[in-house]
């Protein structure tokens, strides 16, 4: 189906887009509960599941209407190398707003369009799975800042309510929506206003040839994954020139080949 093309448009111009319920209620339900143990009480999940993305958290990996969009905004060839989730509690914050500004020539974190296409460098994708209103303290951003060519102005750079920015925006969406944003739009997790956690998972992926996070994700989850999903933590490269022609570091040559995930496709 690919983005449409107001979805290329709102992400171009403002950084951030959201798909609204991507996930079913019997998914929302699953991974909710799995994150509320991870927090909770892990020794009761199964090994695979005490961290994302193993157990129900899974179907996110390779989620046909979040690869739809992470296609469009970042290339045909992705990984996945970072994940988080999490419980946030009424006064708990992640901190300050980061990213915007210049550091777009970061190529790890680099915004352009050119010929009609995006390349955005990491790409953050959230996945709410509480119902999200406008001032629950969900993530904020400055929208345009991805491709601002300044510096972030210190008089826009407040969370305090009350001195926060003009253009600081927040979202409102239903539990099982996910919230796509570029790492280089200045963004915060400010404090959680709502009496009720925000739970939520935290993805990052990037073009197969970056590499930013270093690898987290325990071995007992990624070995868990059928090898479709292990394919998403293949190592960054792009070709291998020992062969005539180069072999490409696809998703079908992984998928077929019998090197395990634990040797020299991972590292340790
Ligand atoms: O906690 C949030 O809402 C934002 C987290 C964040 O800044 C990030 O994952 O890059
Ligand atoms: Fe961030």
């Amino acid at each position: 189906m690919g983005m449409s093309e107001e979805e290329k448009f709102i992400f171009d111009l403002n950084g951030y887009v959201i798909r609204e319920s991507v996930l079913s209620s019997d998914e929302i339900i699953k991974i909710k509960k799995q994150i509320e143990l991870i927090h909770s009480e892990p020794d009761s999940l199964p090994e695979a599941s005490r961290a994302v993305p193993g157990g129900p958290a899974q179907v996110l990996i390779d989620h046909p209407k979040v690869l739809d969009v992470l296609h469009e905004v970042i290339g045909p060839d992705i990984r996945l190398e970072g994940a988080f989730s999490m419980v946030r509690n009424q006064g708990e914050r992640h901190g300050d707003l980061h990213g915007g500004g210049p550091q777009q020539i970061d190529p790890i974190f680099g915004y352009r369009c050119q010929n009609g296409r995006i390349h955005a460098g990491m790409v953050r994708v959230a996945f709410e799975l509480t119902d999200i209103a406008e001032d629950d303290g969900a993530t904020v951003f400055i929208p345009g800042s991805h491709k601002a060519n300044f510096p972030m102005h210190q008089d826009h750079m407040s969370l305090e309510v009350g001195s926060r920015s003009p253009f600081l925006k927040s979202y409102s969406c239903p539990a099982g929506s996910a919230l796509f944003f570029t790492e280089n739009l200045c963004h915060a997790g400010p404090v959680w206003m709502r009496n009720t956690p925000r739970v939520a998972i935290f993805f990052a992926y990037a073009h197969l040839a970056t590499n930013w996070h270093r690898f987290t994700i325990p071995s007992s989850v990624v070995r868990s994954l059928p090898r479709s999903r292990q394919a998403y933590f293949r190592e960054a490269w792009i070709a291998d020139f020992r062969t005539n022609p180069a072999t490409k570091n696809s998703i079908d040559r992984f998928v077929t080949n019998d090197e395990s995930p634990e040797n020299s496709e991972r590292r340790p």
